[in-house]
């Protein structure tokens, strides 16, 4: 245990490192500024259907435009890093080949602002948007993208690799695979249980490849951010269910990058594990498991899981979610405007039951944990936003109870800096500790974000 809690705050270990995270496509806008060629989140937002709202990244936050106002808001926070992602095709238009200058322009510009300022750049090399060029040649389906994404971060590393205070290669790739090639709700909103499951394989080879890349170019720490799950299953007969979501969604990047291995569990099941599928050459687990300097773990809210009722009829508050099984939201515990359940201590959970007893002593940072609620600004000027306010303090207690479990969580990173496009929802759903009118573009600081720089300029969260 270390010395950390008084009466009447929980203090953080030192040097805790406390940031901000946003992603390229959902701050930037300048969709086609300056040589940036064609993303699939371009295309999949300009499809009819496919965004609510029919909403797009086109100007998003601006921040193409506006990056020196983002920097000023991050230091009114007080945060020690700065999350933020390169846009692959504004550096190289077509993904392959031919970098585009003048992108690199723009992050060299980000990236000094925030030296700057004395906030470290913690930088993802992917956040979903894709050259369309390469989505045009199979995208994640397509192995060669390993040797593509390889060369797009050696590009990074070189022209960045000197100011860059920890690079991630990949967020959250089961979000990839599976939001976008499985259930299609994400671009490139394919349907295919096949590519999906050569998608999770090719995204865990090209990470790999990015690994190696990086140390070429950059002294600078090196991982990889995963969405984990916990599920919890309400009934004993649930508990197996359970465990299979879990290796789904877990097992199937930890495994690999862990262990050198894909999940026992989904063995014999080609539409979940690439191993099964055939996707496993000599030599891949060599490279999926390079050596990492730690691991990032976005995290929202938990699953809970039941058995279908005998009757085939899902009860109030059940959906169905296969032939016997149902996912639930339990009474009592609030839900945010993404319908996502609020319960604090599931992160907890996460790192000390699913998350250290595969990384050990390999630091990990929450890269992204946050909520969307419905903000408006009142008469006085003002964005009340006290659930967003219990969402985070509760969250950041349960961070600190996994510290004094053991787990060696070094940060933590607010999702998000902004009210930003928010994928598929659109800006319908806000998830800043800053506000931001969108026909404007004036950004205002919430409540939370008022929270949120006292707890980091206390290091400690009071308790009251
Ligand atoms: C994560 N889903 O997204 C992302 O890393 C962020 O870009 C995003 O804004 C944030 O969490 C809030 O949603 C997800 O539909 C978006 O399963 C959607 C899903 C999962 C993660």
């Amino acid at each position: 245990y270390f010395p950390m809690s008084t009466d009447d705050q929980l203090r953080f270990p030192d040097g805790f490192l406390w940031g901000a995270a946003t992603a390229a496509y959902q701050i930037e806008g300048g969709a086609d500024a300056e040589g940036k060629g064609p993303s699939i989140w371009d295309t999949f937002s300009h499809t009819p259907g496919k965004v609510f709202h029919g909403d797009n990244g086109d100007v998003a936050c601006d921040s193409f435009h506006r990056y020196g106002e983002d920097i000023a808001l991050l230091k009114r926070l007080g945060v020690g890093s700065y999350r933020l992602s390169l846009s692959w095709p504004r550096i190289q238009p077509t993904g392959r080949g031919e970098v585009n200058a003048k992108g690199l322009d723009y992050y060299n510009r980000v990236i000094d602002g925030l030296v700057e300022a004395g906030i470290e750049p913690s930088v993802t090399l992917y956040h979903w948007d894709l050259p369309q060029a390469l989505q045009d040649a199979g995208g994640w389906a397509n192995r060669d993208i390993a040797d593509w994404f390889g060369e797009f971060a050696a590009i990074a590393g070189e022209a960045f690799g000197d100011r860059v205070s920890r690079w991630i290669t990949l967020n959250e790739p089961w979000v990839v695979a599976h939001v976008g090639y499985r259930d299609g709700r994400h671009a490139p909103g394919i349907q295919d249980p096949a590519l999906a499951v050569a998608a999770n394989h090719h995204l865990l080879l090209a990470h790999g490849n990015a690994v190696s890349a990086l140390r070429a170019s950059s002294a600078a720490p090196v991982g990889i951010t995963l969405n984990l799950t916990v599920e919890r299953p309400v009934t004993p007969e649930a508990a197996a269910h359970a465990a299979v979501l879990e290796a789904r969604q877990n097992g199937v990047y930890l495994d690999p990058i862990f262990h050198g291995r894909y999940p026992e569990l989904l063995d014999g099941d080609a539409s979940f594990s690439p191993a099964a599928a055939g996707h496993v050459r000599d030599g891949d687990f060599e490279i999926i498991g390079a050596p990492l300097d730690f691991l990032g773990v976005n995290f929202y809210a938990p699953h809970y899981v039941g058995m279908l009722h005998a009757d085939g009829e899902p009860r109030r508050g059940e959906t169905v979610t296969g032939p016997d099984t149902v996912s639930i939201q339990p009474d009592g515990l609030p839900i945010t405007a993404m319908n996502w359940l609020v319960e604090p201590g599931s992160i907890r959970e996460l790192l000390t039951r699913i998350v250290a007893p595969v990384t050990g002593a390999l630091p990990v940072y929450i890269t992204e944990n946050g909520s969307s609620w419905h903000d408006y600004v009142t008469q006085d000027g003002q964005v009340n936003d006290l659930e967003r306010i219990a969402y985070l303090r509760g969250h950041l207690a349960a961070v600190h109870g996994a510290i004094a479990d053991g787990v060696p969580v070094k940060g933590y990173f607010a999702w998000s800096l902004l009210d930003n496009f928010e994928w598929a929802e659109g800006y319908a759903k806000r998830f800043g500790l800053v506000y931001v009118d969108f026909a404007t573009q004036e950004r205002l600081l919430k409540r939370s974000g008022e929270v949120y720089a006292s707890i980091v300029a206390a290091n400690a969260l009071p308790k009251a």
